[in-house]
């Protein structure tokens, strides 16, 4: 006799988290398993309501890529990255960094990190870099993302969160101000809160954005900083602003205000090409109606005047008294997954956890405290991104750098430069799950696991703190990022208590790290997030439980004084103007179907039949002039380098404007041509405009 069936098929394994992306982190519902198969769904979050993007819904393809590393690989003597045990990739490593260090001092070693890691991984690299490695030179990839608004947004408001209120307040406003930023593309789902606002868009193209604009302003390259003035200007002279809130809660306008005087619409027409009348236009529809938001994205913010230029739209915002009031704000964008987080707990060249200043003796005595060291064994503040990756192999830089959560090889500005800098060192260790053009480099690569493999938190670009839930364990030979750097740290002579493996104990310590700091974390626990509750930093312990802080700015800002600061700010063009060899700017960014560098999205089949190979999208005048066709292959070359690209011609780009996605590899890289000139105060390099050429690629057939 055969057994009854089980009447209760086994449930699917379910598990309630976030897409691996970009900072809006849509929540979704993970079902399945290794073996049959991961599906996504999107849950009903307040960010995304029911929605994901294309990347979204493709993600699950990511976990089963089919070159995923799942063995660590030591480059052997005939040069082949070879799969060996963990013990002899670690024992490597360990060894190799030692002997750097024994040679060359603990600055010769250094650490690259991403904005994707989570804020348990993002705590752990800081505080192994600093006590493990002693060194002082660790940052990430945010500097290429977030840090000009974040040095505006603090010197403005005291304090870097993206966006001081919830996506949903967005619905209120009347108007929303968009500058350089094209969320139709990059964060899909959250045009749905964005319905009802007539847009302004502020773009050196006419994108998906612009094209649901109630006016699109299309500036050339480089020329926010004017046309922001030139906004508060209008509001000035108009006047459009708010004379009561700029007494009560701002300071250091007078100033700020004067320097505008000399931004008239039609100068700023004769600096940015933007109709006088559109700007006038522009500065009404936002002091108009029942509020407004001014929201800036990388397109003003990745220059070398990025800084200066998101305080230029902070001042108007201000002057339009928004900020810190229901009726509108400010708020940037932030980019990657944890944007928010991964800048606040220790990653940061300058930084210890609770987005505290290294420099600060009180912040050293706290953490260090907390780390169980004296306050003297933590390094003071080391290069920024791009300066620590330019530093690499030379006499005076790193000869050692480990990679967790980047691919600078592809998406470092001037690549071919930072190529070679990374060719250069002693030792390069990537950890990553599929082999990115930076890993294929590497002498040795260590396999993570992903997003559906793992707990953790991440906080979005709402200052949200979101739970990563695990729904399938991860592959044998794969271990997670915090086993990685415990490992590591063991081997060189740390104790193994001080690198918690498990995410929760990591985060219980980052509580305490975090405590008292700007980003305090202290009153948020795994247990308040699994039971549903939404917080939003700062969410301190006393009086417990807090609820949190949603909008943070809705009493006083975060300055001593509670007041917001207008900055005084004047026009600079970019870097690099045009001129008879390079006569064309160029700009570069994101479409839907890629992400950043495309390790992740090229892997995808239908996302890469979205966007096979890169383009350049250029004036059918533009490209008749340069000798191009349509479809026919061009290089776009900078004094720096070329990119191939396909040709896609767009009657709606400027004449002097061609833009490429910068999501693509080998020759079709964007930043093989881009210009590493820096924001002197947040280290941002000037990925948005460089001066180019165009030509038909030598031996295509046009
Ligand atoms: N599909 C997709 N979505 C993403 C990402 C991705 O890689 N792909 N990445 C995530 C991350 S990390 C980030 S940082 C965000 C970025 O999100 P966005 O800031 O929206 O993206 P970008 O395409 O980099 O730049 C926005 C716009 O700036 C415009 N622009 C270029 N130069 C200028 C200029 O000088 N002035 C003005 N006013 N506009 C200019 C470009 O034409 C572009 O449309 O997206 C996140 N979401
Ligand atoms: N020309 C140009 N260049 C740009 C930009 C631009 O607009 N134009 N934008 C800049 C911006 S805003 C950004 S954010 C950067 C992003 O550029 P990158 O820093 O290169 O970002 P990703 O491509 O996301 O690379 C992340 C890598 O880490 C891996 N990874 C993901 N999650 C994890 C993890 O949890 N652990 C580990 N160990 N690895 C992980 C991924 O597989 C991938 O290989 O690019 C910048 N570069
Ligand atoms: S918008 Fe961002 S978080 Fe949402 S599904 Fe797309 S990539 Fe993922
Ligand atoms: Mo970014």
């Amino acid at each position: 006799m055969s057994e009854p069936p089980d009447l209760e098929p086994d449930p699917v394994p379910e598990a309630g988290t976030h897409c691996p992306y970009c900072a809006l982190q849509c929540g979704t519902i993970l079902s399945g398993t290794g073996e049959t198969g991961v599906t996504v769904r999107p849950a009903d979050f307040p960010v995304n309501r029911g929605r994901l993007c294309r990347k979204g819904w493709t993600a699950p393809e990511v976990l089963a890529a089919a070159d995923r590393l799942t063995r660590p690989l030591v480059r052997t003597r005939d040069g082949h990255l070879a799969p060996v045990s963990w013990d002899t990739a670690l024992d490597t490593v360990a060894e190799r960094l030692v002997a750097i260090r024994d040679r060359h001092g603990p600055d010769a070693l250094a650490v690259f990190g991403g904005g994707g890691l989570t804020n348990e991984k993002a705590y752990l690299l800081g505080k192994f870099a600093r006590l493990a490695l002693r060194t002082s030179q660790i940052d990430y990839n945010g500097r290429f993302c977030m840090s000009s608004a974040a040095t505006a947004g603090n010197a403005a408001f005291g304090m870097d969160r993206g966006l001081p209120f919830p996506v949903t307040d967005l619905r209120t406003a009347d108007t929303v101000l968009l500058a350089g930023a094209n969320p139709a593309e990059t964060m899909p789902p959250l045009m749905q809160h964005l319905d009802r606002a007539r847009l302004v868009v502020v773009d050196a193209r006419r994108t998906a954005t612009a094209q649901r604009a109630a006016l699109h302003l299309q500036p050339v390259p480089g020329t926010d900083l004017a046309l922001a003035l030139g906004l508060l200007h209008v509001a000035v002279v108009d006047g459009l602003h708010d004379q009561a809130y700029i007494a009560a809660r701002t300071r250091d306008f007078e100033p700020a205000a004067r320097r505008a005087m000399a931004w008239w619409p039609e100068r700023v027409e004769e600096t940015t090409g933007v109709p006088a009348s559109a700007l006038r236009r522009a500065a009404h529809m936002l002091a108009e109606g029942r509020g407004a938001y001014v929201l800036t994205g990388r397109g003003v913010e990745q220059h070398s005047t990025g800084t200066d230029t998101v305080a230029a739209f902070i001042n108007l915002a201000l002057a339009l008294g928004l900020p810190g009031t229901d009726r509108g704000g400010y708020g940037c964008l932030t980019g990657q997954g944890n944007g928010q987080g991964g800048r606040e707990h220790g990653q940061k060249a300058d930084q210890l956890p609770g987005y505290r200043p290294l420099t600060d003796p009180a912040a050293r005595a706290h953490v260090a405290g907390v780390w169980g060291v004296a306050p003297e064994d933590l390094p003071g503040p080391g290069r920024s991104a791009y300066e620590l990756l330019d530093a690499l192999g030379s006499d005076q830089g790193p000869r050692g750098l480990l990679v967790f959560g980047s691919n600078p090889a592809v998406s470092a500005p001037d690549a071919a430069r930072v190529a070679r800098r990374l060719a250069s060192l002693d030792l390069l260790v990537v950890a990553d799950f599929v082999p990115s053009e930076t890993a294929r480099t590497a002498d040795v690569v260590l396999p993570v696991t992903q997003w559906a493999e793992e707990e953790g938190t991440l906080t979005n670009l709402e200052g949200r703190i979101l739970r990563r839930r695990a729904l399938l364990a991860p592959p044998a030979q794969v271990r997670s990022d915090l086993q990685v750097l415990h490992d590591l740290a063991v081997r060189l002579g740390e104790p193994a208590a001080r690198y918690p493996v498990a995410p929760s104990d990591v985060f219980e310590e980052l509580r305490a790290a975090s405590r008292g700091g700007r980003a305090d974390y202290s009153g948020i626990s795994y247990e308040r997030l699994d039971a549903g509750e939404s917080l939003h930093w700062p969410c301190p312990e006393a009086p417990e439980p807090h609820p949190g802080t949603p909008r943070p700015f809705a009493v006083r800002f975060a300055h001593p004084d509670g007041r917001a600061r207008f900055a005084d700010v004047d026009h600079r063009g970019p870097a690099e103007e045009t001129g008879t060899d390079y006569p064309l700017y160029a700009t570069t960014g994101r479409v839907l179907a890629h992400y950043q560098s495309g390790a992740q999205t090229r892997r995808v089949a239908g996302l890469l039949d979205a966007v096979p190979e890169p383009y350049v999208e250029v004036h059918p005048d533009t490209a008749a002039r340069a000798g191009l066709v349509a479809d026919g292959q061009a290089l776009v070359s900078s004094v720096r380098g070329s990119m191939t690209a396909r040709v896609r011609l767009e009657p709606t780009m400027r004449l002097d404007t061609v833009f490429t996605p910068f999501h693509f590899p080998a020759d079709g890289r964007a930043n093989l041509f881009t210009h590493a000139a820096l924001d002197p105060r947040s280290g941002m390099p000037e990925f948005k405009v460089c001066a180019v050429r165009l030509d038909p690629l030598p031996g295509a057939t046009p």
